[in-house]
């Protein structure tokens, strides 16, 4: 993965022969003189719901040990994945031990009674001072979201994977903390680009930096099948062979599915996946001639039109194929929720798209999974707890906004994704190398500067399960181009799906993200540096061993 071990050699190094081992060329003295002291409690991306400064700060040195609870798996995990963050560059053993709270530290607390009850499921509280760090949960989410604000209120230099010079100080006080929105989503289009395993847990790492809790993969589209399907092995073997522009495409084996599950769980990420149906289904068509009303397989499609093809909803073969489609995927998938699509199925009448909604709501149902849904599905009937997912934006037409929300008012939720805001595969002007603009150009205040609970008018707030932020990869083939396009934009969504509307201010978030900038840099990293953020200017002086670095 991204971090390396801190091998011995490096730990024997000090004082300047670090700095040198750095690529740096100031000297010690000089850097620590230079260092403005800790980053202000609270300057953190996404807005913490409640921050109280106070009282002295708290330094990370060599003697600092991580204090879990004894025997407890989750405490465990969180408190071995800050340590493993940090090792590599402050050069500190970090030893991780289970003493429980009681000793000086950084001491991450699981505490159902009480306190902790009131943080939920993903909140928590940072209390920092001069002797211990403390991270207090109800559930190991809650732990891992305080070690991702710990995390930023350390220097961006903590995010190397070289040693760096300390100090590693964090500001006194105390963060509670907890989401607006149980579901804070991202999605990768995988079926425009196919992305590898590795490709797409380094998206999750950078995810986690932020909150998120969803990783929504779209998995099929005209011009690709991306999931090995054991009953439908075609779908993958010869579906999954091209992608966008006629490359080799690929797809998922199984165990590569359960790998992106299973890093993505450890990240308290929940992997929602999308199969998109009645359209977009050109790569399924192409592989099995039965699935076409004239029983003749497509050709394989590596351009970008979207709304030619449909499923043969007349037929039973279409109802076998959803039936093993889903049934094998919810096996594979812990979550509770599978995509089923259904968006810009053009090229299907509105009562064919409604019937075969009719038929496949059930058997995601069947298999013990909700349905989520593109808006379109409002057109049908939704099932009963389904999620819409809406992409309109200034140009949706009233009749279609008007059924989504009257859909909400019928009780199906909505994670919003409006395309004019949320949308990371839309260009940020019109000098942006990738990306389209259909909905426009979507510049980081653009992205930023809405609300989900009041966007859709006529939905009730109450309807709003939370974001998300997808990216559509007709343009994007590489992990720098993705990152290009989601950074700075991912941090902004992520605020909006995780503070509180009271936090929201263009003014505070665009110095909070500005602070983002060298973190991003020491990760590998390159964004879009918008000219709307005043990003600070990078110190030549330090090299952080950032990987990745190719600009798109
Ligand atoms: C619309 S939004 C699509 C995708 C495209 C995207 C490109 C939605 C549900 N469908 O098929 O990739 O625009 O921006």
């Amino acid at each position: 993965m991204r971090r390396t071990s801190f091998g011995p050699r490096c730990l024997a190094l000090t004082g300047a022969a670090l700095l040198l081992a750095a690529g740096g060329t100031a000297a010690p003295a000089a850097s620590a003189a230079a260092e403005p002291g800790p980053a202000p409690l609270g300057h953190v991306v996404p807005a913490p719901a409640s921050v109280r400064p106070g009282g002295d700060p708290y330094e990370i040195t060599a003697r600092t040990v991580v204090r879990v609870p004894p025997g407890n798996r989750e405490a465990a995990r969180a408190g071995g994945y800050l340590a493993g963050l940090l090792r590599p560059s402050t050069g500190y053993r970090l030893p991780v031990v289970d003493s429980g709270a009681a000793g000086p530290g950084i001491r991450l607390v699981l505490d159902d009674e009480g306190a902790g009850a009131a943080l939920g499921a993903e909140g928590y509280r940072l209390s920092v001072t001069a002797r211990s760090v403390t991270i207090s949960a109800r559930e190991g989410a809650g732990l891992f979201h305080g070690v991702q604000t710990l995390r930023q209120l350390l220097p961006a230099r903590a995010e190397s994977t070289v040693r760096q010079p300390g100090p590693w100080t964090v500001a006194g006080g105390v963060v509670t903390d907890a989401p607006r929105y149980g579901y804070r989503g991202a999605m990768l289009d995988v079926a425009r680009h196919f992305f590898t395993v590795d490709q797409v847990k380094r998206y999750v790492d950078q995810l986690a930096l932020y909150k998120y809790n969803a990783l929504h993969l779209h998995l099929s589209d005209d011009q690709g099948w991306r999931i090995a399907v054991g009953s439908w092995p075609r779908l993958a073997a010869y579906g999954g062979s091209t992608q966008v522009g006629g490359g080799p495409g690929g797809f998922y084996s199984k165990d590569d599915y359960r790998e992106i599950v299973r890093h993505a769980a450890s990240r308290y990420l929940t992997v929602v996946p999308e199969i998109d149906m009645p359209g977009h289904t050109n790569a399924a068509l192409a592989s099995y001639a039965r699935l076409n009303c004239d029983g003749v397989a497509r050709p394989l499609y590596t351009g970008t039109e979207v709304g030619f093809s449909s499923l043969c909803v007349a037929k039973q073969d279409t109802y076998e194929f959803a039936e093993d489609v889903i049934g094998e995927l919810a096996v594979l998938t812990p979550g509770p929720y599978l995509h089923i699509g259904g968006d810009e199925a053009h090229s299907t009448s509105p009562a064919d798209y409604a019937a075969f909604m009719d038929r496949v709501q059930p058997v995601v149902a069947r298999h013990g999974k909700t349905v989520i849904g593109w808006h379109q599905l409002a057109g049908a009937r939704p099932a009963p707890g389904a999620l819409l997912q809406y992409w309109g934006y200034g140009r949706t037409g009233a009749a279609e906004r008007a059924r989504v929300a009257a859909a909400a008012r019928a009780g199906a939720g909505l994670i919003l994704s409006p395309a004019d805001r949320a949308y990371l595969d839309m260009k940020y002007t019109k000098d942006t190398p990738l990306g389209l603009q259909w909905a426009g150009l979507v510049e980081v205040r653009q992205s930023y500067d809405w609300d989900p609970g009041g966007y859709l008018t006529d939905a009730p707030a109450s309807a709003v399960a939370g974001v998300e932020a997808p990216l559509w990869t007709e343009t994007i083939s590489t992990s720098a181009q993705l990152e290009y396009m989601a950074f700075p934009r991912l941090a902004g969504i992520a605020e909006l799906g995780w503070s509180p509307p009271a936090t929201h201010d263009w003014a505070s978030y665009r110095g909070r993200l500005a602070a983002q900038g060298p973190r991003w840099d020491a990760l590998g990293i390159a964004y879009y540096r918008s000219p709307q953020v005043p990003w600070p200017h990078p110190s030549p002086g330090l090299r952080l061993g950032g990987k990745g670095r190719s600009r798109p």
